[in-house]
C-alpha cells in the first residue's frame, strides 16, 4: 500500500474541496497530489492568474496572498503546509470523510 492510502482514502470523501490556484504552481501540485492520493476528485480550482477578481477574493476571503489557498467545504484549511500539517495531525481524514 503506497504512502498516503490511509483511511480517507478507503472510506467515500464526502467533503467539497476548492482550490485558488494558478498555473504553475509546485505547493498546488503537492497539494492536489496529498489530496488525490486521500481518494478525492473533482477539485474546484480557482484559476487567480486568469481571473484578477477572483485575487481579489481569495485575499479577502483568507487574508492571504499566496496560492494554494485551500477550502473543505466552508472551512478555510491554508495552504499546502497547513494541509499538511493537519494531515499529520491526524485530522484531515476526518474532514474530508465528513462532508
Ligand atoms: N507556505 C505556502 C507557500 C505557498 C507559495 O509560496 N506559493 C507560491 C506559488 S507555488 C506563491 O503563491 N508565490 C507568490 C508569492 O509568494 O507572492 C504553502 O505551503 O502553501
Amino acid at each position: 500500500m503506497g504512502r498516503g492510502k490511509n483511511a480517507a482514502s478507503k472510506g467515500v470523501i464526502m467533503a467539497n474541496i476548492t482550490m485558488y490556484t494558478t498555473a504553475y504552481c509546485p505547493y498546488c501540485n503537492n497539494a492536489e497530489r496529498l489530496l488525490e492520493n486521500k481518494g478525492v476528485t473533482g477539485i474546484n480550482k480557482i484559476r487567480i492568474d486568469e481571473a484578477p477578481e477572483k485575487r481579489m477574493e481569495m485575499m479577502e476571503k483568507t487574508g492571504r496572498r499566496t496560492v494554494p489557498q485551500i477550502y473543505i467545504d466552508d472551512q478555510h484549511i491554508g495552504g499546502f503546509d497547513d494541509l499538511r500539517a493537519l494531515d499529520l495531525a491526524g485530522e484531515l481524514d476526518p474532514l474530508l470523510a465528513a462532508g
